[in-house]
């Protein structure tokens, strides 16, 4: 391949992911700052691009329990003040297209090996209102089994310009729970701009062959 034709591919590629991959999440990892220090950790009625639905608050951790998958710190949503500890927290999503799919991309690694009761619980909610419906329910994990920060991802629907992402814990409330960093979520790009792209890409590379003849 000529030098030519594949930094015309290379810019075709960069352009075709910038398009597709751009995270709609606002603070998706969890980075932007809280005012934790070191390895400290605290709960929040809302930090940036995320609000508490129900339950004491966001706990963010910096590197407390676990490594953070991504940058420094994680959220744990089986949270630390009052008595029913498992919080729910939710993201609005604006400027969607109606009918189109999203994917959601996260990661996840459960706390204590107490997976048999479903200690490290973690379910998404998607829904153009509040709470929306389930459509992961992560149960049954343990730290024991050794899985590490684990990647799950699925395609969602938008049913409305706007929907609600939301993760909250589920099973034991007991301040301990699953962890979860590194959240996006990404246009899939439809068929039709694939054929653009591709149309795009036969016709570079033609033109670039009647330069070189
Ligand atoms: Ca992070
Ligand atoms: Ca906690
Ligand atoms: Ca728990």
């Amino acid at each position: 391949m000529s030098y030519l034709k594949s930094v015309a591919l290379t810019v075709m590629a960069l352009t075709f992911s910038a398009v597709s991959n751009a995270n709609l999440l606002v603070n998706g990892d969890f980075e932007d700052d809280v005012g934790l220090t070191g390895s400290r950790w605290g709960v929040y009625s809302s930090i940036n691009g995320w609000q508490t639905y129900s339950g004491p608050g966001i706990e963010i951790q910096r590197n407390t329990i676990v490594a953070a998958q991504s940058g420094n710190q994680y959220v744990e949503l089986d949270s630390h003040t009052g008595t029913d500890t498992n919080s729910v927290m939710y993201q609005a999503i604006d400027s969607l297209s109606v009918g189109a799919s999203y994917e959601l991309s996260f990661w996840y690694h459960a706390r204590t090996n107490n997976g048999a009761a479903n200690d490290n619980g973690i379910e998404v909610l998607w829904g153009d209102s509040l709470p929306g419906a389930t459509v992961l329910d992560l149960e049954g994990y343990s730290r024991n089994s050794n899985l590490g920060w684990m990647n799950f991802s699925l395609d969602l629907v938008a049913t409305a310009e706007t929907m609600f992402l939301s993760f909250g814990a589920t099973g034991l409330d007991n301040t301990l729970g699953g962890f979860i960093d590194n959240v996006s979520l990404t246009a899939v790009p439809e068929p039709g701009t694939l054929a653009l792209f591709a149309i795009g890409a036969a016709g570079l590379l033609v033109g670039r062959r009647r330069l070189q003849s």
